[in-house]
């Protein structure tokens, strides 16, 4: 794949108007009519042809000006259609013919289920016509669609309904649908299908009303009525925290079973992943409502934030997708708790993102150069996109932070926007300089934060000397110092918080910004020596290296008012412990720790859903992460699984009060409150199951039956299915039996099973793909199983043998014909391969070799496999 660059970038040499579409659907034989209004672009290239990108496209007329196109007057292949014109403006009109049940990779227009869907996002409108398919030529939309009535008597399309009804005498029907709003290609879509309407509807702030309308396959329309509810209140709370208001007549949504992402923002009509739809308490885990909640929010905040302003280019995905995941990420934490939202989206931010940053598919927030766009809807885009916004707002403060977004929305609505456009904005809005904090876009790595206490008891002052270093990533062997914002309190003996004033009076509002390679800051009035409670709430996105003691983190984690940090210090202590223990094969003394935890699970005020993550131990990914180099996976299990046996074994009366004292009776709710008290229960539960003893399994198993709702008979079963046992067998059956027939549950059950860290799961997982439930032309199946062993399951995947990486390897070479995107996703669990003790590291990178040097790859596999050997 040939590389492109941002700083190669130049505008549009021909932009388009409108955009007509006439598409006739066909199992195997769709035509689209595309009539473009092309207009040459005054600030594009003099002279320059009209340049227009397909893929894999069947030309069957083209006419320009109503007149049809002599042969020497175009230049078409099934990738590209070349034009040079005379006029400056004219009216193209291309029919193409496409075969939307042969479309496997998932991209342009496809049918899922009998169901004709599509997905754009990022280069996929150029397998439905000839375009100038990039996100900085916007155009109003007006689509028709036709189809056989009773195969797919509901049409949909972008924006609002003309017009629709019969066509006389064929069995076939159409409407018509117009977007007011002018909009990149990739925005486009258009879904016709057999589904069941779940309605609702909307009045927005100003008295617009919207109809809302979520689309499931028929008899699904009970599991739709959360992402309804979840809809309606992201549209109330964009209003209110953002001035935010919805702009078209209908919302729609449809819920697909076939789909590469999570879901997509098409504009008016979003398309899901069912998964992130439909939910009922006997198939939907607390973590699937939550799931369910944000990406609506997401999607539905991309109203803004992606298509009313998008992105210039693809270089820029992080101005939607950070920002958008920032705004989903504070919707949740207003819907629920603010600070367990905190901790869960920093422990995903450092399971997938910071082992991103530390391996060789590191690349910065905004990438400077791509061979497969594809590629980079990575947890940097993402994650770290939305913790550089949560930073800006950190320095910027609240209102200045508003400020900058309300002049963002007034001044690029309508835009096709850069970084430095939004990043101008704020700087403008508030009077400061961001130059450079701009960096954080621009340099690739996790940076370390070294930070140092004294306290000096005669001066009443109290220092710190801050180091800030950010290793070496692919491309960036030197690295300049960030402006990092680091909230911070002192802790005094009694828990509270001493005044922040600097030597020269300054007094501090809890950030302190860092902005050297090394910097000390001098606390005055300092009149008792304190704990430093450091990245308060996680401030910034660094690897925060302190010397505080064991003490002092016990301390921190009863008593620092930041509950994001009481949680943080109690992971640390536990850090500090597998780390040792994986290096030295036996657990070090770990009183300090048993004792923190059982503060924590015995502090009567504090919230379960806080208690449950405070007290789940870290995963073995991120404790391998920690050590960095030469690891060895099966010596973090087996510390992991030491520590879990010692903090089971001093807590049990603990964890039996808090299990019978969690019970939540009543019909399931899947409120923060409730899921907190069963998060908690379960946990406690599979602490006491540790022992394994049968007492202990049949506690597990009875609670597996008794289970009315999938988050308490899902949770019993991951208990047991951690224990070798007639019971896990048992329960695993039961599972099976019960939900056999719905692919949603079944993706659980077969993701929990490529997780046992046992020497048999291999087996195991290659004997579930032989089960009729699982399909290799399904991306959630081949996720729930083939990825979570890859990712999920540190021991099995990273087998000292190496057959973990040649299966997965067979897979991604078998997927990669039928389905890139879904295969370079999977290949890119090699990511951690570099950090891995040389025997495994060895057979990683020959197995990355073999998927390198196989023939006919994808750009997408070829790009991973390239990286990753880099
Ligand atoms: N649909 C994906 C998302 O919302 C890509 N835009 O993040
Ligand atoms: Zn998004």
């Amino acid at each position: 794949p040939q590389p492109v660059r941002l700083a190669d970038y130049r505008p549009p040499d021909w932009l388009v108007d409108t955009v007509d579409l006439d598409i006739s659907l066909h199992p195997s034989a769709t035509r689209v009519v595309a009539r473009l209004a092309l207009r040459r672009n005054p600030e594009g290239e003099a002279g320059a042809p009209v340049v227009l990108d397909g893929d894999g496209l069947v030309l069957v007329r083209l006419a320009l000006d109503g007149k049809p196109a002599a042969g020497g007057a175009f230049d078409a292949s099934p990738d590209r259609l070349t034009l040079t014109p005379s006029a400056d403006r004219f009216l193209l009109e291309v029919e193409t013919l496409l075969d939307p049940t042969a479309n496997t990779q998932l991209m342009g227009l496809y049918r899922t289920g009998g169901t004709y869907c599509t997905q754009c996002e990022p280069e996929g409108f150029r397998r439905i016509t000839y375009f100038p398919d990039r996100s900085d030529v916007l155009a109003v939309y007006t689509t028709r669609i036709e189809a056989d009535r009773d195969a797919a008597p509901v049409l949909l399309g972008n924006g609002n309904l003309l017009r629709n009804g019969p066509i006389a005498g064929t069995g076939r029907h159409y409407a018509v649908w117009h977007d007011p709003w002018p909009k990149p290609s990739y925005l486009f879509a258009l879904v016709g299908g057999r589904l069941a309407k779940v309605p609702g509807h909307f009045v927005t702030a100003s008295g617009r009303p919207v109809d809302l309308g979520i689309y499931v396959e028929e008899g699904k329309q009970d599991r739709a009525g959360y992402a309804m509810d979840a809809l309606r209140r992201s549209m109330r709370w964009d209003e209110t925290a953002f001035g935010r208001e919805y702009d078209l007549d209908v919302f729609n949504i449809v819920a697909v079973s076939d789909f590469n992402m999570g879901a997509m923002e098409n504009k008016g009509l979003n398309v899901f992943n069912d998964k992130y739809v439909l939910a009922s308490p006997e198939t939907a885990t607390d973590a699937d409502y939550a799931n369910i909640e944000a990406i609506i929010a997401h999607e539905y905040f991309h109203n803004w934030t992606g298509n009313r302003i998008t992105c210039r280019d693809w270089f820029q995905l992080c101005l939607k997708e950070g920002l958008t995941v920032f705004r989903d990420q504070e919707f949740s934490a207003d819907q629920r708790s603010r600070p367990v939202k905190r901790i869960a989206d920093v422990r995903l931010l450092k399971a997938q993102q910071f082992v991103e940053d530390a391996g060789p598919l590191a690349h910065p927030v905004r990438p400077e150069m791509y061979r497969e766009i594809n590629n980079f809807y990575t947890a940097t885009v993402y994650e770290k996109g939305a913790e550089v916004v949560r930073m800006l707002k950190a320095l910027l403060g609240e209102a200045g932070f508003r400020a900058g977004m309300d002049l963002y929305f007034a001044r690029h609505d309508g835009d096709a926007a850069t970084i430095e456009d939004f990043l101008a904005c704020f700087a403008e809005a508030t009077g400061r300089d961001l130059a450079h904090f701009a960096l954080w876009y621009a340099q690739s790595g996790t940076p370390r934060l070294d930070v140092a206490g004294s306290y000096d008891e005669a001066a009443g002052t109290y220092r710190l000397d801050v180091v800030q270093s950010t290793p070496p990533t692919p491309g960036q062997p030197t690295k300049a110092p960030l402006l990092i914002p680091l909230a911070l309190g002192l802790v005094g003996p009694n828990g509270h918080d001493l005044p922040l004033v600097l030597a020269d009076g300054t007094p501090v509002e809890g950030v302190l910004e860092v902005t050297q390679e090394k910097q000390s800051f001098v606390f005055t009035g300092v009149g008792t020596r304190p704990v430093a409670s450091l990245n308060r709430g996680f401030s910034a996105s660094v690897n925060l290296v302190t010397d505080l003691s064991t003490d002092d983190l016990v301390f921190l984690a009863a008593h620092d008012r930041d509950p994001f940090n009481r949680f943080d210090a109690i992971q640390a202590l536990a850090v500090q412990l597998l780390k040792r223990g994986a290096a030295e094969g036996t657990l070090p003394p770990h009183a300090a720790l048993l004792d923190a935890a059982r503060r924590l699970l015995e502090d009567g005020a504090l919230d379960p859903a806080f208690k449950a993550q405070a007290l789940a131990l870290p995963g073995e990914n991120e404790i391998a992460r920690e050590i960095g180099t030469q690891v060895d996976p099966d010596a973090v299990h087996a510390a992991r699984r030491a520590l879990r046996r010692a903090l089971a074994q001093a807590l049990t009366d603990g964890f039996a009060a808090t299990y019978a004292a969690m019970d939540t009776p009543g019909p399931y709710r899947p409120d923060a409150a409730s899921a907190g008290r069963r998060a908690l229960r379960t946990l406690s539960l599979d602490y006491l199951t540790v022992p394994g003893t049968p007492d202990a399994l049949q506690r597990a198993l009875a609670r597996y039956r008794a289970a009315d709702n999938m988050t308490d008979r899902f949770g019993t079963l991951a208990v047991l299915a951690q224990h070798d046992s007639p019971e896990r067998r048992e329960a695993l059956d039961d599972f099976y039996v019960r939900f056999e027939k719905d692919p949603l549950v079944i993706d659980k059950w077969l993701s929990l099973q490529a997780q046992i860290p046992e020497a048999g799961t291999l087996d195991r997982v290659r004997a579930l793909m032989l089960l009729p439930v699982f399909s290799m032309s399904n991306p959630n199946r081949v996720r729930a199983l083939v990825g979570a062993l890859a990712t999920g399951n540190p021991t099995q995947f990273n087998r000292p043998d190496g057959a973990g990486y040649d299966f997965l390897v067979d897979v991604v070479l078998t997927l990669d014909a039928k389905n890139p995107q879904l295969a370079s996703r999977l290949l890119s669990a090699f990511k951690t391969w570099r950090q891995l003790e040389p025997k495994r590291a060895a057979l990683a990178e020959r197995a990355l070799r073999k998927v390198a040097d196989a023939p006919g790859l994808s750009d997408d596999v070829a790009d991973i496999a390239l990286r990753a050997l880099g």
